[in-house]
């Protein structure tokens, strides 16, 4: 079992998570139809990561026997039309969640609930890993300048991206 206070801030990590995924989502369609393909691909992929870090916490509330609150999804918003803004973006994003995720790590330490330290541990390795994704793409952009030939490279190797995680959630849950 986890404290009332610790489920509810984990029904809003979903909610973050579900925003964060409904972000990507957004991105992708306006750069695929941008026609930068394969950043829309990326983008997708992306998504799904996020679905599965809102459905590894949905999990997790469900082994403890706290209940899954949805609320209301705010729309996402972003003016970024360039693939090296629209990635400095995504990088402020995951800065974002890896506070988010830090919180509810601190939380779980005062709390001396173990159980959710070793869940946010998972998360806090995770945001290590997004942050430096997005750096390294950030990073091969800087090398490549204003080159449209670079870009164009950019966006090929970008669509390379294969999914990561399990899609099948009915599967998720049992320690997952
Ligand atoms: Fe992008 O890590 Fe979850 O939100």
């Amino acid at each position: 079992m986890i404290s009332k206070k610790m489920a509810d801030r984990i029904n809003e990590q979903i909610n973050r998570e579900m925003f964060s995924a409904y972000l990507y989502m957004a991105m992708s369609a306006r750069m695929t139809e941008a026609g930068y393909h394969g950043v829309g691909k990326w983008l997708m992929v992306q998504y799904h990561e996020e679905m599965f870090h809102a459905m590894k916490f949905y999990g997790y509330l469900q082994d403890q026997g706290s209940a899954v609150e949805l609320k209301a999804l705010a729309v996402p918003s972003f003016k970024e039309t360039g693939i090296k803004e629209l990635f400095q973006h995504v990088l402020e994003h995951e800065k974002g969640v890896t506070k988010s995720i830090n919180e509810i790590m601190a939380q779980a330490i005062e709390e001396k609930d173990y159980a959710t330290q070793s869940l946010a541990q998972w998360y806090v390795n995770e945001q290590i890993e997004e942050e430096k994704n997005d750096m390294d793409i950030l990073q091969t952009i800087e090398l490549v300048g204003n080159s449209a030939h670079g870009l164009f490279l950019v966006n090929i190797e970008l669509g390379k991206r294969g999914l990561g995680v399990p899609s099948d959630f009915t599967k998720l849950g049992g320690g997952d």
